[in-house]
């Protein structure tokens, strides 16, 4: 079994999201997403989350490419997460092109083209105005 995983905040979730799990699971049989918490977001990203981890968490799962998640607590737990979960494909949007390449000791690394045009961003952008 071709195991893959994706880190993010999925915020607002929104088609671009829905875009890049369809994709990653394509990659193979079983996709974890590592869910960036409360905590990481606002201390690590410097980002406030409408829906709080339980919900973001809850949305996902519901999400039919989508087979496990798992919190993701900090920067470093992502070689620890491909060793204990034996991951054999990290995939993430270009937008981070480059910067987990250190994983590629342990597993297969592949960046998607990011969906233009939409984002959590320009989505409260637009709902503010
Ligand atoms: N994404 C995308 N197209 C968009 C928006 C997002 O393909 N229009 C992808 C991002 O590239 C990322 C995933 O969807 O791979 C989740 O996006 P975010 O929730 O914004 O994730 P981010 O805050 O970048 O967190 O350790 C990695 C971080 O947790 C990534």
């Amino acid at each position: 079994m071709k195991k893959v995983i994706t880190y993010g905040t999925f915020d607002l979730l929104h088609y671009g999201h829905i875009q890049l799990l369809k994709r990653a699971k394509e990659r193979g049989d079983y996709l974890i997403v590592a869910l960036s918490t409360d905590e990481f977001n606002w201390n690590s990203k410097q980002k406030k989350c409408y829906f709080p981890y339980e919900q973001r968490k809850m949305l996902l799962e519901s999400i039919r490419y989508v087979d496990l998640v798992i919190p993701e607590e900090n920067w470093e737990q992502k070689i620890s997460d491909v060793k204990e979960f034996k991951i054999d494909t990290f995939v993430m949007g270009d937008d981070w092109e480059g910067k987990f390449d250190f994983l590629k000791d342990y597993c297969e690394v592949v960046y998607l083209p990011r969906t233009p045009e939409i984002s959590t961003t320009q989505i409260k952008t637009d709902l503010g105005k």
